[in-house]
Order: structure tokens, then sequence, then C-alpha cells
């Protein structure tokens, strides 16, 4: 891996860590742009009460001096708020006294880690699988993502989310250009393009909420600009589809990736679906861009199109049927507080797994310890593209 980090944190614990590596030296570092991120990774109608309490923000504990990257790992945190209602519960210190009120989980939920990952860790209480499991360390993930983006944009990429479907609304998934992603506020509610739709998507949720249920749906991420030649067709593990989908599948709740209009494309003639080949104002392009910017595994050019699917949240406010693993008898999975949907959540998380999968191609194709040098190698490789 040229480009990596790796997050550490329970949900209620008292901080989210990460570490990144693989930055080149004298990058410029915007914390208000990383904790932008952060902000727009806690937005989304359905989201539950505890977001009223996070305020997440970053804190780099190493690896920058003075704004710039120093080339050695970055060391970040985001404080958990919620810690001070849990610091007994989640102490890393042996207690002296049980607390009055353990919080032990004893019902696993059906769709969550907590029954398997029990099982496999040997854990009597479910809490110890779930603190983990749970999203809350996607905040880590965006802020190395925050980095990852910031890298990328030296080189000109973008990258940009949407909410295509929530629940079944709307039947056809919704297809937007970058211009009219671009264009949704950040205040919106699920950000998404269709303003009827997404009032539609509202008024699911508001039922979803009153029925104590949970709803998935689909995000897509967009990044524009990106060279010809990432990833490559010579072996299996470095298709960059293939990095791309093990990063969005890693997301919590996603069961599914698609590139382009993958899964409608399975069901067409070729003659439908691949993408013409022209060569206009010098440059060869496609005519439409049905494979999602990637052909062999590899970037030509085009937007890179990816699209993440939901499972619906499995803390249900009206619990599903469940055993007891202490009593074994059936008894209803537990609940104590939990989001309806977290769609477009995912979708913020979705470009930074994205800016990551790619800041790897990028550092793995032009290399260099410096940002200067892996600029020049970048525009000499251009140069040969240009000339191909
Ligand atoms: C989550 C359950 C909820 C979510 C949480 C993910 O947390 P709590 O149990 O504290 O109410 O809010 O997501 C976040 C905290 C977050 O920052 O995204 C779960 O079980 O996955």
């Amino acid at each position: 891996m040229f480009f990596k980090f790796t997050t550490a944190g329970e949900s209620h614990g008292r901080a989210l860590v990460a570490v990144v590596e693989g930055l080149p030296a004298g990058l410029d570092v915007d914390v208000e742009k990383i904790n932008f991120e952060l902000f727009r990774r806690q937005q989304g109608y359905g989201r539950g009460g505890r977001q009223k309490i996070e305020r997440d923000e970053v804190q780099i504990l190493s690896g920058v001096r003075h704004g710039l990257t120093l080339g050695s790992p970055v060391a970040l945190t985001i404080e958990n708020r919620d810690f001070v209602h849990w610091q007994e519960v989640m102490s890393a210190e042996k207690l002296e006294v049980e607390p009055k009120n353990p919080r032990l989980v004893k019902r696993p939920r059906p769709g969550h880690a907590d029954l398997a990952g029990g099982q496999k860790f040997g854990s009597r209480d479910l809490r110890d699988i779930l603190e983990r499991a749970s999203a809350r360390e996607t905040a880590a993930r965006v802020a190395c993502g925050a980095f990852a983006k910031q890298l990328l944009s030296q080189f000109g990429v973008e990258i940009k989310c949407h909410v295509i479907k929530l629940g079944n609304i709307p039947t056809e998934h919704i297809e937007k250009t970058w211009e009219e992603i671009a264009a949704i506020d950040e205040s919106s509610p699920l950000r998404c393009a269709d303003k009827n739709t997404e009032a539609r998507m509202i008024e699911l949720i508001d039922r979803a909420k009153i029925e104590g249920d949970t709803l998935g749906g689909i995000f897509e991420v967009v990044a524009k600009n990106l060279p010809i030649g990432l990833g490559s067709h010579t072996s299996w593990n470095e298709k960059l589809d293939g990095r791309i989908a093990q990063a969005f599948v890693s997301i919590q709740a996603v069961k599914a990736v698609e590139i382009g209009t993958g899964v409608e494309n399975a069901q067409k003639f070729g003659s439908e679906v691949h993408d013409e080949i022209t060569f206009t104002e010098n440059a060869f392009k496609r005519a439409t861009n049905r494979a999602g910017g990637l052909e062999g595994g590899i970037t030509n050019g085009e937007e890179l199109r990816v699209r993440g699917y939901l499972k619906p949240i499995s803390t249900l406010k009206k619990p599903l049927r469940s055993i007891d693993i202490d009593t074994k008898q059936e008894s209803l999975a537990a609940f104590e507080r939990s989001d309806v949907t977290a769609v477009p959540a995912a979708g913020v998380i979705g470009e930074a797994m994205l800016a990551i999968v790619l800041a790897n191609s990028m550092r793995e194709k032009f290399g260099g310890d410096s940002l200067t040098e892996m600029k020049t190698n970048f525009e000499n490789y251009q140069k040969s593209i240009q000339k191909y």
C-alpha cells in the first residue's frame, strides 16, 4: 500500500484515533476542510439523537508542521463527546465496583455483528462487539479521506456524492450530471439532486420512524479529472474496480457496490452497453459513460462513478425476534437509540473511501517523497498521454 490508514476507537469510548501513512511532504493541510467533511458526515434527515451530542472536530497530533505535511505518519484524534455518559461502562481501567447500570447487551440484533462477533470472540457482553462494529468509526475514515482529498485536489481531482435511492424511492435510479450533483446545497436534508423525490423520501423516513423501522438506500460517488491509467489490468489485486469494491463494501451497512451502471448493464446487449470511442479535441474520449470511468480496472479519463447499496440499519426501535445469549430464551433484540437511515452520511463516507483508494493509486503511480517531486512525475506522464 502506498497510502494507508488505520483507525481505532469504540463508539462510546474516549475518542476515535487514526494514523495516515503515505502523504508526500509539503502538502498544505487545511484543518477547516477536514472539519467540514466531518460536519457533512453528521448531517442527513433520519439521523438519531447521538448526532445532537457529537460535534466532530479533528486534532492533528503528528506528521504536520506549520500547516505542511512532513512526509511522516499523520496521527489524528476525534473526541467522542458522548463519552462523558459512558466513562464507567467504557473505562479502559479495571473497575473497583460494578457500575450501577453496566449496560450489558445480551440480546443480539439480527443483521448486526453482535452475535457472530460475540461467538467468534467469546464475549458474554455483546457491547464488546457492537462498540467497534458501530458506524461511529467512519468519522475517523472521513478525516483520513479528507487528507486524501487534499492531496488529490493538488492534481485537480474532485469528488462528490448524492443519494439516488432511499428505501424504494424512486423506482428508477436518479441519474445526474456532475454539475447537477455539485449544485446540491450542503444543507439539503438528504443530499438528493431531485427536490420532489427528496420530499417523498422524507415522508418515507417519517413513516419508518413512526413504525420503529429503518431504511437503506443507494448513494453514488463521482470523481472528476482523474488521469488516465490509475489501476492496472495486469493482476487481480491491481484492478482499481476491485480495490474500490473492497473499500465500499467495508463501509458499515454497505452490502453491494456498482461501477457505472453495472447492474443494469448485466441485463442488456453488448451493443447497448459499451461506450463507443471517439477522438475529439485531440483526445480519446467515450461517447457515453456506462462503464463508470473504468475499463480493465484502469481509469479511462471519464468520470469515475461508483454506487454503494446500504441495507437498512439493523437497530430497530420495534425490534425483531432474537435469543438471549445467556438464557437461550426467545426475546426481542436490544434497542437503545439509533438512526432511521444514514444513506446521506454513507455517501460522504463513500467519498472518503474513494479518495483514499485513489490517493493510493496516485502515490503508486507517481511516487515522490515530496509533493513537488510527485507533481513533476505526474506532469511528465500527462505529456506522454497527450502524445499517445
Ligand atoms: C450506531 C448507532 C448510533 C449512531 C452511530 C452508529 O449511535 P448510538 O448508539 O450512540 O446512538 O448514531 O453513529 C454515530 C455515532 C456516528 O457518529 O455516525 C451503530 O450502532 O452503528
